[in-house]
């Protein structure tokens, strides 16, 4: 990312499309000079002797010259959050107008022709964390909270906005600062008859960091399925209600579904939260031999579909006796989490008795749900088993900090073996200078996480996964 501190941005803020407002956001040192080009408050006053934070009805004027009186772009509402009381700590002002594309590219343009020039993705949360607002955790936090699927991930994302992360880090990051400073002065005097820290203490300090650090890798796994959701595809022969079944879970007429085998021929997804997860589910066309080329197609992407999910639902007809299509794909992928799920129960049950022996003991080797997707019956049941197949029974997003990111994960796996390295050194009484030089990488890798330590790299990394106005 190119973008200097000095230079004044600006963005629509707001979503695209048609809405009741839509804001056009500007930060920098300029900003106020830079909206008072185009801003004309109807009271008269200027808006550089505006109040902080108060909102001002104003005309947007387009003008095309600096002594062009202008056209009225917009009638609007203006606030001026002058530094550093504002989300980037910076002058920031913000044209509240009406929310169509069209008068919202027409402010922005205009504000660019003052002066301004055209924010980069995540840049204004960029200079949020670049001044000291934010630290990088938090910045993260900002975009979970825009992208929460669930109250679950929403919960944790506005824990880590608070730093519930970041305290956790900084105080593990902080006692390794200080053993460090033992280790380095009993270095230093490795003469004198002095002993800075006793190795007992030092070892003591080192354990319960590798402890919270564990604790927190372990909450990583869970926490990212609840930020990112899973991939769960619907897999089974033709016609046994795969379309149904995600009908029924979506609660929507989404899937064609006629009694003619073969029906859906693409894969269709839709992203719902079952039980406080967000599941990308997948429903796919049915599996058979076939000459059709395009059924032949849909079957090489449900055979895609069924090697990229997480999660299979296996799916098969009760109501009929199982065949070899079935009897196949029950015994694919068995290294995957899976369910199978036996449909159209509301009808007579027409398995043969040794298939209908081996569902009921779990067969092959997982859970099995019986459902009815026509009526209903058995899909609570069904969620309850997807969501407990997911996350473990006991994980509930609390007070406690969870990670929910796989730089995050990465970062503390990083000073988990460098710390596991500084123990072993101080167990077999190596050199003061093993254990440092163990400590020093563990520190940086935790400072990487709340930015305390960054590099340009690091930061491009993080802010491109934002869009332009946050
Ligand atoms: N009685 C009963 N019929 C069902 C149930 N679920 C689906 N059906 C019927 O079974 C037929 C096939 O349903 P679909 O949902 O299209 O099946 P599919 O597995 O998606 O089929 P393909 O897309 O062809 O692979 C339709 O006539 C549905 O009405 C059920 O729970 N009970
Ligand atoms: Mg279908």
């Amino acid at each position: 990312m190119s973008g200097q501190l000095e230079d004044t941005i600006c963005a629509i803020a707001t979503p695209v499309g048609d809405g009741g407002i839509g804001i056009v956001r500007i930060s920098g040192e300029k900003a106020i000079e830079v909206a008072s080009g185009l801003v004309r408050l109807r009271s008269g006053r200027s808006l550089v002797s505006v109040k902080s934070h108060t909102l001002y009805q104003a005309d947007i004027l387009d003008t095309a010259a600096a002594r062009d009186t202008g056209r009225a772009v917009d009638e609007a509402l203006v606030v001026v959050m002058r530094s550093p009381h504002s989300y980037t700590a910076e002058d920031v002002v913000e044209i509240h107008c009406h929310g169509g594309p069209l008068v919202l590219q027409t402010v922005c343009e205009a504000v660019m022709r003052r002066g301004a020039r055209l924010a980069e993705p995540g840049e204004f949360t960029k200079r949020a964390f670049l001044n000291g607002r934010l630290d990088l955790t938090q910045a993260e936090a900002v975009l979970d909270t825009i992208c929460a699927k669930t109250a679950g991930s929403l919960r944790i994302a506005q824990a880590q906005l608070r730093g519930t992360l970041s305290k956790e880090i900084d105080r593990m990051r902080d006692r390794l600062i200080r053993l460090l400073a033992h280790v380095e002065a009993a270095i230093d005097f490795t003469e004198e008859d002095i002993t800075f820290i006793q190795p007992q203490e030092l070892t003591a300090g080192l354990q319960q960091t590798l402890a919270e650090i564990a604790r927190l890798v372990d909450s990583a796994q869970q926490g990212r399925i609840l930020r990112e959701g899973v991939t769960a595809a619907i897999i089974g022969r033709p016609n046994v209600g795969k379309s149904s079944l995600l009908n029924a879970l979506l609660k929507s007429d989404r899937a064609i579904v006629t009694p003619v085998p073969g029906t859906t021929r693409d894969v269709l997804e839709e992203v719902l939260n079952i039980r406080g997860v967000p599941i990308r589910l997948l429903d796919t066309a049915g599996v058979r031999h076939t000459d059709d080329p395009v059924e032949q197609e849909g079957v090489r992407r449900s055979r895609t579909a069924m090697a990229d999910a997480e999660l299979l639902l296996v799916l098969v007809d009760g109501s009929v006796p199982l065949n070899e299509e079935d009897r196949d794909l029950l015994a694919q992928h068995t290294e995957k989490k899976r369910l199978v799920v036996v449909n159209k129960n509301d009808l007579p049950r027409r398995l043969d008795p040794t298939d209908q022996a081996l569902l009921e003991r779990g067969a092959p080797a997982c859970p099995v749900v019986w459902i009815s997707a026509m009526t209903g019956a058995g899909l609570d049941d069904l969620r309850d088993r997807i969501r407990t197949m997911i996350l473990r029974p006991d994980f509930e997003p609390g007070e406690a900090a969870v990670v929910t990111r796989l730089r995050h994960q990465a970062a503390l796996v990083r000073a988990h073996d460098a710390l596991t390295g500084a123990a072993g050194s101080v167990e077999a009484r190596l050199s003061g200078e093993f254990v440092a030089v163990d400590l020093r990488a563990a520190i940086d890798a935790l400072g990487e996480i709340t930015g305390a330590v960054s590099t340009d790299d690091i930061l491009d990394r993080i802010f491109r996964e934002f869009c332009i106005g946050k």
